[in-house]
């Protein structure tokens, strides 16, 4: 084992660059997994997690890489503590009659699954096993689990957790673009900018050494942020004369109308760009002509002289060092997310700034494999390469490449809230497979996740920690951790990167790839299936071959080497750090302006928003969700990192002190939040920071602080997206309610 190993983060998609090193060498009796951590012969979950964790097993250091010039954040530094956590699950765990989960040998654990897919297939069919993958998988992992779920479950029924984060933006850069590359250009092609708008994205706290990138805008006073609420990145804009604009969650897309109409009607439009490199412009121009300042300004809450401000400082950008527009999910998490992401394509490129070589728009892919993960055929209308899986030619190209009839390729699934919502149904997923995600967190309409999946006949859930999702489950298989596995990822840049073996993992745990392939044997599977990870990406480099996501001139060597590979990477070819400088991925070369137009949601003031909830009183509110600096998603990994639970150790709802005082409510006070989904009980930490018809909740705890219980399962029609970041609730002192099972408050009420 190398000593120190050159790897990268294991959380978010700007995949910083660290190095791993042994502090000390390390005594057979010390590698991690050697004690039984897991109390014998039965636990109770969570209690494991209770206990005191141990010293870390490696240093971590920040690493010189283009995205984060040595930098990391606190996630990032401790993220070494959670490989010997003791609350980690070391060996296959099954649940028994009465609910404990109890150590049981591989052999046993592989048996139970192979028994259990069998056994659904014959009663149910076989699109009565279903599959969630995750968009933290390596590339290998995600390609293979796409094979895996197609030919060796026979299932459609495959989705994954990035159609809650990338589906929409992905939708609309193919709309627009004919392809989907997060960003089309190197991250440091940012540091010139003269403009950059940023749309629903805090990358301040969700990306912090991504700030860096900002500073060049930020000093020139460029730095245009658009959030309900002053964000850390809004706030980042006022010392360098930048904006920050605050409209109405939800309303991002008149917005974006109302700019598109100003560069229009100011004459600030790139007229000869919009004729030689797109289509749909005269559509484009109606669909915006009564997006006038002032009217938007009554849609949105931004005054018009803010947004006429905004379209001008884009413009002038463009003709300096450059402009961008970014969006995150802030903007992409509403049932309309596609549309508005649509709209920010279509007013960069009246700006004529995609495929030029100092400007673009561009998404910020958020899991660490979010971009890879996305490209591979973990999705449910995909196949390897980002081909799709109803197209003939693809299909034969995969039959070919797996060397299996092409008629054992299932067709499409549904998108993971559908799959969601048919767990346990007569119709629906009877069994289903869990790698890498925790849906009852992360998933909307949480209770209704966690109550199908106990509805389940079967749940087999991949982790390395009892999440939520595996305390659910009928057997929990023990997985690798990040710094005990080689593999691929794609950063948000589209660059392939590699990660790498820094220790040996606990004895009774196992890499994904084996149990795949384990379990396709047992099964009887066509086509190969490989526990090593080069054999799986050299089979993944031949499926992408002629693909979008063309990976076949990328190899494990070059990477090894530091080679900077972005794809699209033909074989022969030296990769594509900037995309569409000639042409875009459509039949004739040129991207699409699609006129796109806000559908009318139910405002949280009318009754109708939530008709079950009326007669209870109270003032309705617009809830929005997002994420700490300190959490990562469903806190599955952070809750169990000692530094980060203590720094943020329990949810709070963000509330202006006007809303708090006109309910009675003070700093500090539990509120009770609540809708026709569910309930959830935190502290209320009262700031000005945020609209007063607003409040905040990030989505990182479970039970009754889970956000997700108040979210609905409302998509966008388009991306499958669900509605993360517009729901309506009540908000109230919480010793005014009854709340019962809430122990928290009891303590509280009693004291
Ligand atoms: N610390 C941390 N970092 C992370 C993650 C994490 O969980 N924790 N997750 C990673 C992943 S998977 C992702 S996808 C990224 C996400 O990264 P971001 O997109 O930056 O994260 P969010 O906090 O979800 O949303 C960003 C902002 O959108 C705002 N917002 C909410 N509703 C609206 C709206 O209607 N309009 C506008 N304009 N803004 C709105 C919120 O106030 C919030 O400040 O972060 C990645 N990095
Ligand atoms: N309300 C609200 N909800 C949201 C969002 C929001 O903004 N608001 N954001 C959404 C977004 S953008 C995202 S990306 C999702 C993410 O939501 P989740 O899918 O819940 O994300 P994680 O918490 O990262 O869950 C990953 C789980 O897999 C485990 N894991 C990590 N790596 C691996 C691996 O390699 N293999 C296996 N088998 N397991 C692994 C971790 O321990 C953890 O339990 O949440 C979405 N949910
Ligand atoms: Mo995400």
């Amino acid at each position: 084992m190398s000593p120190s190993a050159a790897t990268h983060c294991p959380y978010c998609a700007l995949q910083c660059a660290m190095t791993l090193t042994s502090p000390k060498a390390l005594t057979p009796a010390e590698t991690p997994g050697s004690e039984p951590v897991v109390a014998a012969p039965a636990i109770q979950v969570p209690a494991a997690d209770t206990l005191t964790p141990a010293a870390p097993l490696l240093d971590v250091s920040g690493r010189d890489f283009p995205t984060n010039r040595g930098g990391l954040c606190r996630k990032g530094w401790t993220s070494a503590s959670l490989l010997n956590h003791p609350g980690r699950v070391i060996e296959p765990l099954l649940k028994g009659p009465d609910g404990v989960h109890r150590p049981i040998s591989w052999d046993d654990a592989l048996a139970f699954v192979t028994s259990a897919v069998k056994q659904t297939r014959a009663l149910h069919g076989a699109d009565a096993v279903g599959v969630f993958g995750g968009g933290g998988l390596t590339n290998e992992k995600a390609y293979q689990l796409g094979k895996f779920a197609r030919l060796a479950l026979g299932t459609s029924r495959i989705d994954y957790n990035g159609r809650f984060c990338m589906s929409s933006a992905a939708a609309a850069g193919m709309r627009a673009f004919g392809l989907d590359r997060g960003l089309p250009f190197p991250l440091a092609d940012l540091d010139a900018a003269s403009t950059i708008l940023m749309l629903g994205s805090n990358v301040a706290e969700t990306m912090p050494p991504f700030v860096q990138h900002l500073q060049g805008a930020r000093d020139a006073g460029g730095l245009i942020v658009v959030d309900p609420r002053r964000s850390a990145t809004a706030a980042f804009t006022s010392d360098g004369g930048g904006l920050h604009l605050q409209p109405l969650p939800g309303t991002d897309l008149a917005l974006l109308l109302g700019l598109s109409h100003v560069v229009i009607h100011e004459g600030l439009a790139d007229a000869g760009y919009i004729a030689a490199r797109t289509t749909g412009y005269d559509s484009l121009a109606r669909s915006v002509a009564s997006y006038w300042p002032e009217r938007v300004q009554s849609l949105t809450g931004v005054p018009a002289g803010l947004i006429r401000d905004t379209a001008r400082r884009l413009a002038d950008g463009a003709t300096k060092g450059g402009s961008y527009i970014l969006t995150g999910r802030g903007v992409e998490q509403h049932v309309d997310g596609t549309d508005t992401a649509t709209a920010a394509i279509n007013l960069s490129l009246l700006l004529g700034l995609p495929g030029s070589a100092r400007s673009g728009y561009g998404t910020l892919t958020g899991q660490g494999n979010g971009q890879g993960g996305r490209e591979h055929g973990q999705k449910a209308d995909q196949l390897p390469g980002y081909r799709k899986i109803t197209d003939p030619a693809a299909r034969a190209h995969m039959a070919k490449v797996w060397d299996v009839p092409e008629s054992l390729i299932p067709g499409p699934g549904v998108p993971a809230v559908e799959l969601l919502k048919s767990l346990g149904q007569p119709d629906g997923v009877r069994c289903l497979f869990v790698h890498g995600a925790n849906v009852a967190v992360s998933a909307p309409d949480a209770n209704a996740v966690i109550a199908g999946l106990r509805s389940l006949d079967f749940l087999v859930v991949c982790d390395f920690f009892l999440s939520e999702t595996a305390v659910e489950a009928d057997l929990i298989l023990p997985v690798t951790q990040w710094a005990e596995e080689e593999g691929t990822l794609t950063n948000l840049e589209g660059r392939v990167l590699r990660r790498r073996r820094a220790l040996a993992p606990p004895p009774g745990v196992r890499s994904e790839l084996w149990i795949m392939a384990r379990l396709a044997e047992a099964l009887d599977a066509p086509s190969t299936f490989s526990a090593d990870p080069e054999t799986v990406f050299e089979e993944l480099r031949l499926a992408s071959a002629g693909g979008l996501a063309d990976y076949s001139g990328i190899d494990y060597a070059m990477l090894d080497r530091g080679d900077a590979a972005y794809w699209p990477y033909p074989a022969g070819s030296e990769g594509t750090p900037r995309l569409f400088l000639d042409s875009f991925a459509h039949a004739d070369g040129r991207a699409v302006f699609t006129a796109v137009a806000p559908r009318r949601r139910a405002s949280p003031s009318s009754p109708a928003a939530e008709p079950a909830r009326r007669n209870r009183g109270g003032k309705p509110m617009t809830l929005i969700t997002g994420r700490l600096l300190e959490h990562y998603q469903s806190g599955a990994q952070t809750r169990r990192v000692a530094a980060l639970a203590e720094a943020q150790p329990e949810a709070r709802l963000q509330l202006h002190p006007a809303a708090a005082a006109a309910q009675g409510i003070a700093d500090g006070d539990l509120v009770s939040i609540s809708n026709a989904r569910g309930e959830v009980a935190c502290r209320a930490a009262l700031s000005t920071d945020i609209r007063p018809e607003t409040v905040f909740l990030p989505f990182h705890f479970p039970e009754l602080e889970s956000a997700n219980r108040l979210t609905e399962a409302a998509t966008d029609p388009i991306s499958g997206m669900p509605e993360f970041k517009f729901s309506t609730v009540w908000i109230r002192p919480a010793a005014a309610v009854r709340v019962t099972g809430f122990p928290v408050l009891q303590a509280e009420e009693s004291s």
